[in-house]
């Protein structure tokens, strides 16, 4: 079994709480609350701001073959963030002056701290679990929500073609890296694997709540 395949059998429970969670079901039948989705939009696009430097790391480390994918991949997310200030604009959302939420802080440390610390296959792994986290989040979405929603072009977005070729090409990517580790390596893809999985559930977690950081009052970290 290919290591793509062991790992998200592996993480299943934890990936069916992901995909059943409120936020993607609201968001799917148009329940959600403006103020609700707005929130994840504010933390995703510090979020997407991050990853632009979380795959820019990778590409010293990476095999020259993946440069030129990982390169690729840079102004496209350039574009991603001006999706997002496009719908902000039109739905009333300001994205200035956001503070990252404790997960999302988390989360992006996570990210930057794989990049830097940890080997290409196990960064690799992290970036792969991101991003087929949001293909198989989205289509969930995509299964119900109304096109016209002033939502939907993030759902185009993660369930494009393009989108879906990128994590197939990262899936492929990802055991063929695997396949040439060692054991510690490969335990070590594996734990990240999980971590990673669960970082995603807790971001859906984040934005449907409303988190503030522990121990500070309810309105603003
Ligand atoms: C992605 C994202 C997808 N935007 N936000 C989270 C919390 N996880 C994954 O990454 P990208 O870089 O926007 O395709």
């Amino acid at each position: 079994m290919s290591f793509c395949s062991e790992q998200l059998a592996r993480v299943q429970p934890i990936w069916e709480r992901m995909l059943d969670h409120r936020f993607l079901k609201e968001t799917r039948d148009g329940t959600v609350a403006h103020e609700t989705f707005a929130n994840w939009m504010r933390q995703d696009y510090l979020f997407v701001e991050a990853a632009i430097p979380f795959i820019a790391a990778l590409i010293p480390k990476a095999p020259k073959d993946h440069r030129a994918a990982l390169g690729a991949a840079l102004p496209t997310l350039e574009k991603e963030l001006e999706l997002f200030r496009e719908r902000a604009e039109s739905a009333g959302v300001d994205l200035r002056n956001v503070e990252p939420s404790f997960t999302n802080h988390a989360y992006v440390q996570f990210l930057l701290a794989s990049a830097y610390a940890r080997s290409y296959a196990e960064a690799f792994t992290v970036l792969y679990v991101a991003e087929k986290a949001y293909y198989d989040s989205w289509m969930v979405v995509k299964a119900g929500i109304d096109k016209g929603s002033i939502w939907y072009p993030f759902v185009e977005n993660w369930t494009s073609d393009a989108f879906k070729g990128w994590v197939d090409y990262l899936e492929g990517e990802l055991d063929r890296l695997a396949q040439d580790v060692g054991a510690a390596e490969r335990l070590n893809m594996s734990q990240l694997f999980e971590l990673t999985t669960k970082y995603e559930l807790a971001f859906w977690e984040m934005a449907a709540s409303g988190e503030s950081w522990p121990g500070l009052p309810e309105e603003k970290a």
